[in-house]
């Protein structure tokens, strides 16, 4: 049932995704605030050089000012400038914001003169450099003009945007200033319309290019590992991205790979007929009924540690490679092939970063020796982000209602799962792992999960019935709640309980 309300849900189209501007305040209604300027600010005399206010009518603070109404409706407000006149140009209005790496954004304002004895020019720059030309604000006195420039974000994950006067010039740099805006230019990450609503992805690294000489075992490891015949670096996989626990990723992979170094390579991210490689180097593998399509792109997520033996046990498939929502373990290889359900088509699959990860690995699989494969796929790597709050959004706390559970021998035990507080308007995205560890040892045992429908998520989704990743974790589930907007604000949200049977008497941890 649960699986098929997560079928469902995800059919909803989300509809038309629309660039968001990243600008606080970005239109000046809201005052003098959200920015910050290295003038002085006066909402009453802007006679001196260096001075700005945000302003419905400019000549309020400066009789010689032309009083044009704002750019927003006409009757708004403006940031209203007397331009510095002494080198260095300080900053006359700031601002930063988080950016998504490798991706296009527009920095757009509107300018106008207010004094004509010599017409504003400035400079827009971002993390300090300049985005050519100089904006040189045209005469007549009042006439709103638009200054738009590009910016590729690179490596970077903030922008400093800065709005500076080019010249020095005492009589004039006298400036209306309104309606910034900085969006993406590029869209989604991925605009699938198979998502829930409330949703899209946003671009978590720059697109990335996996060579078919990738060995997903050499992943974390220092210069000089070998394994299956082959050596770090040369045979290395790519470090593709950082990673933070629990977010949701997903996955577009296209282009081909030979495992036999053919010069033109025709097999796609999903791989061909199944092959097997056993776990080695503190990796686990691929291998009997959890073999893999050979030529497939895979990843193995990390913490900080170089992986050491013994690995993690092998991932599996309960549902098939056509998962709708996967939760790899750390130092476990998993496929993602072309992160569709299908081969080229089909629902874009889940991925649930794992408790302490922190980098994600790409690579291709192989039996042995990747050294002589040839070809590549390009992969793009998104997060699912929840619209509405305009980025990715952290729960407050999941955890357990109680810190750990005393079992009698036989006797079965009941808990729950609390996440506490759902954030106001119920808005909520979160990938969850939940393993059950004892204090001793080895033990067998059944987690079984019974979601609470009042709360709408995806469920969780049973698609490891044993982590032995953990060493002593034994039972446990793995899986991702992805809410849907408009939920019920609550002050105690069940998520979950669930029953532990079969396990022997003694005292239990759970981790999430
Ligand atoms: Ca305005
Ligand atoms: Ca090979
Ligand atoms: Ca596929």
């Amino acid at each position: 049932m649960k699986l098929l309300s997560l079928i469902l849900l995800l059919a909803w189209s989300s509809g038309a995704l629309r660039a968001q501007n990243l600008i606080a305040n970005g239109d000046f209604e809201l005052g003098n605030q959200g920015f910050t300027s290295s003038y002085t600010y006066s909402a009453t005399n802007l006679t001196p050089a260096q001075t700005y206010g945000v302003l419905k009518l400019p000549k309020q603070a400066h009789s010689l000012f032309a009083n044009p109404g704002d750019h927003t409706t006409g009757t708004g407000f403006m940031m209203v400038v007397n331009g510095a006149s002494a080198p260095p140009q300080p900053v006359a209005w700031t601002q930063e914001v988080d950016v998504a790496p490798g991706t296009d954004y527009t920095f757009s304002i509107w300018a106008c003169n207010l004094y004509g004895a010599s017409p504003s020019q400035l400079e827009m720059r971002i993390n300090g450099a300049v985005l050519p030309p100089a904006a040189e604000v045209p005469i007549p006195l009042g006439d709103w003009t638009n200054f738009s420039r590009t910016w590729n974000s690179g490596a970077s994950t903030t922008a400093r945007l800065e709005i500076l006067f080019a010249t020095t010039s005492y009589t004039g740099n006298d400036t209306a200033l309104d309606d910034f805006s900085f969006s993406t230019t590029d869209g989604p990450c991925l605009d699938d319309t198979q998502i829930p609503p409330g949703f899209d992805y946003d671009k978590l690294s720059a697109d990335v290019t996996v060579p078919g000489r990738s060995n997903p075992f050499l992943s974390g490891h220092p210069d000089g590992t070998q394994s299956k015949g082959d050596s770090a670096p040369t045979q290395s996989p790519v470090l593709a991205t950082a990673v933070t626990s629990g977010d949701i990723l997903s996955f577009s992979a296209t282009g081909s790979v030979s495992h036999g170094g053919l010069s033109n390579p025709t097999i796609p991210p999903d791989g061909i007929s199944p092959g097997g490689s056993a776990s080695d180097v503190g990796i686990a593998g691929y291998t009997g009924t959890n073999s893999l399509p050979i030529d497939a792109l895979v990843g193995v997520f990390l913490t900080d540690a170089i992986p050491t033996n013994p690995a993690p046990a092998v991932m599996d498939y309960p549902e098939g490679l056509d998962f709708e929502v996967l939760a790899p373990g750390n130092n476990q290889i998993f496929y993602i092939g072309d992160g569709l359900t299908g081969n080229g088509s089909g629902t874009r699959q889940q991925f649930v970063v794992p408790n302490g990860a922190t980098r994600l690995f790409l690579g291709t699989t192989d039996g042995f020796g990747w050294y002589n494969n040839s070809g590549a796929f390009e992969v793009r790597i998104c997060r699912l982000r929840n619209i509405a709050a305009g980025s990715r959004l952290v729960p407050t706390e999941i955890r357990f209602d109680k810190p750990a559970y005393t079992a009698a021998q036989g006797d079965p035990v009941n808990g729950s799962i609390i996440i506490d507080p759902v954030p106001v308007g119920g808005l909520y995205s979160q990938g969850m792992i939940i393993n059950l560890r004892n204090r001793e040892g080895t033990v067998t045992g059944v987690i079984t999960p019974v979601t609470n429908p009042a709360l709408d998520h995806h469920g969780i989704i049973l698609n490891s019935p044993a982590d032995t990743s953990t060493s002593t974790g034994v039972g446990g589930l793995k899986g991702s709640g992805l809410f849907s907007p408009g939920l019920p604000v609550l002050t105690r949200n069940q998520l979950a309980t669930f029953t532990l049977t079969g396990l022997p008497a003694g005292l239990y941890d759970l981790q999430i």
